[in-house]
């Protein structure tokens, strides 16, 4: 069993519901819930686009291994209606990443974690302090409260509701 951090993101389409469909559907196929942070609606980061994101991070408790997480998670991206563009940031109806398996380090070709870039993101940190302020980044060594204090990425970001 191994404790999976999610961040689901989407800015078009019906945000809330598409996040909430992504919760659901991953409860029915990777393993135990366990918990989610608040929304947070947030600046597009590293693109421009009229319409903000929201971003949740989800817990679970999975016995899958990371890559059969992926194609799980990649299939409910595509049921979602996420249509992948060959640009390499652009708006979608949902994104899941996996932020950390466990405090595993896993690098190949269709799937880096811990995610390489949550300490340039705001839009990842705030939720994750919200639920696990003390967890150690397992390469960085650093609190998640540590890296969020650090992060110099200045994007707005906003409790939703
Ligand atoms: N995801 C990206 C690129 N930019 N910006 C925000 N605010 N939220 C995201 O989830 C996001 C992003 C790449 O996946
Ligand atoms: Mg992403
Ligand atoms: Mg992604």
């Amino acid at each position: 069993m191994t404790r999976v951090y999610f961040l689901l993101g989407g800015n078009i389409g019906n945000r809330e519901e598409l996040l909430s469909e992504a919760i659901r559907k991953m409860t029915n196929q990777l393993g135990k819930y366990i918990q989610s942070s608040s929304l947070y609606e947030t600046e597009p980061w590293g693109f421009t686009h009229e319409q903000n994101f929201l971003n949740q991070v989800v817990i679970f408790d999975s016995e899958l291994a990371a890559l059969d997480i992926l194609d799980k998670t990649q299939a409910i991206e595509k049921e979602l209606g996420r249509v992948r563009k060959t640009t390499q940031y652009c708006e979608r109806t949902i994104d899941i990443d996996i932020l950390f398996y466990g405090d595993e380090q896993i690098e190949n070709e269709r799937l880096s974690v811990p995610h390489p870039r949550i300490q340039e993101r705001s839009f990842a940190l705030y939720p994750l302090k919200e639920l696990i302020p003390e967890f150690i980044h397992p390469i960085l060594k650093k609190s998640i409260k540590q890296l969020r204090n650090e992060c110099t990425d200045e994007l707005e970001i906003n409790k939703f509701n």
